[in-house]
């Protein structure tokens, strides 16, 4: 069985990775996915300067997947564009920077000085933080993506790729694709970003079960599998000739099959990553291995986005 995906011009040995905001914060987290199993690397979503982002406790596992409201701490931007300086891209797996400015001029600012650097890296651009107190999720604005995306667009001539929400409604899909289909070098949707303010609550203790925004928080894991293959179907239908990223919910070699059933190019790791640690990409991979020879399949062609309907 061959796992190995070509896409973009890069060469993976196996469709997944750790999303953004797992397992990417530190360098020394960044080398710890870089030297699992996994085919590529994405560093944690940075902003210009650094931030310690909100208090916690900020995140927390529940049998069926994990909230969170870390408030986007992170290194800042320079630190990941010197982690991509010294990158052994030749080493074979790719490297992805994701950017999440707080103002549109943020990430014009950084994507200005990423273009200027002529790395071999590719930005994922984070449209979808929900923990921002007071800050909406950017791509929830149609318009003000449009807007936003005109302006990254010229001021970053290369490839680059978007982190979305998860939308719920077949004219919100329509509506959004209509904006990403604008923009040529927009070549990847990551889908999704965990849902937003949803509200874990600890019935011992009759208490929410994270501190900022009064406990509400992104939800992701085994809770956000169907949302998430909706989000990756639906744009694999509606942006032909661009390639979904699927994110959300999984936990096994079977999820990583319905997310590459649904159309995913390759997929990436959040909550199995963060409980589990490194060692879920090789038991993850050996568990699609042995669906896919169990099927038949010898590659991720033979079934990418061949999903039956009724
Ligand atoms: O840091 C976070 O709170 C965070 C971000 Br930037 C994001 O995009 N998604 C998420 O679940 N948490």
């Amino acid at each position: 069985v061959d796992l190995s995906v070509s896409w973009l011009g890069l060469a993976m040995a196996n469709p997944l990775y750790n999303a953004s905001g797992v397992m990417c914060r530190s360098v020394a987290e960044l080398e710890q996915v870089r030297t699992s199993a996994a085919g590529a690397v994405i560093t944690k979503s940075c902003t210009p300067q650094p931030r310690v982002g909100n208090p916690e406790p900020r995140y927390c596992a529940t049998p069926l997947g994990s909230i969170n409201s870390m408030g986007l701490p992170n290194a800042g931007y320079h630190y990941y564009r010197d982690y991509a300086r010294s990158y052994p891209y030749a080493a074979g797996k790719p490297l992805f920077l994701s950017l999440s400015g707080m103002t549109l001029d943020e990430n014009l600012d950084m994507l200005r000085d990423l273009a200027a650097a002529e790395l071999p890296c590719l930005p994922e651009v984070n449209l979808s933080c929900p923990n921002l107190p007071g800050k909406p999720q950017l791509g929830y604005d149609f318009q003000a993506c449009r807007e936003a995306l005109t302006q990254i667009a010229r001021v970053y001539p290369g490839d680059f790729g978007v982190k979305l929400p998860p939308y719920f409604d077949p004219v919100h899909f329509a509506q959004m694709a209509e904006v990403l289909n604008t923009f040529p070098t927009l070549r990847f949707v990551t889908c999704i970003n965990s849902i937003g303010n949803g509200l874990v609550i600890d019935v011992e203790h009759e208490s929410v079960v994270i501190k900022p925004k009064d406990g509400l928080g992104g939800l992701g894991g085994s809770y956000v599998l169907p949302t998430a293959l909706a989000n990756v179907r639906e744009f694999y239908r509606l942006l032909p000739g661009k390639h979904v990223v699927g994110c959300g919910g999984i936990n096994s070699g079977r999820e990583a099959f319905m997310h590459i059933l649904a159309g995913a190019t390759v997929v990436q790791i959040g909550t199995c990553l963060y409980e589990e640690g490194e060692g879920a990409f090789a038991r993850i991979l050996d568990e699609l291995r042995q669906l896919m020879a169990q099927k038949g399949y010898q590659c991720l062609d033979d079934f990418r986005g061949k999903l039956k309907t009724l």
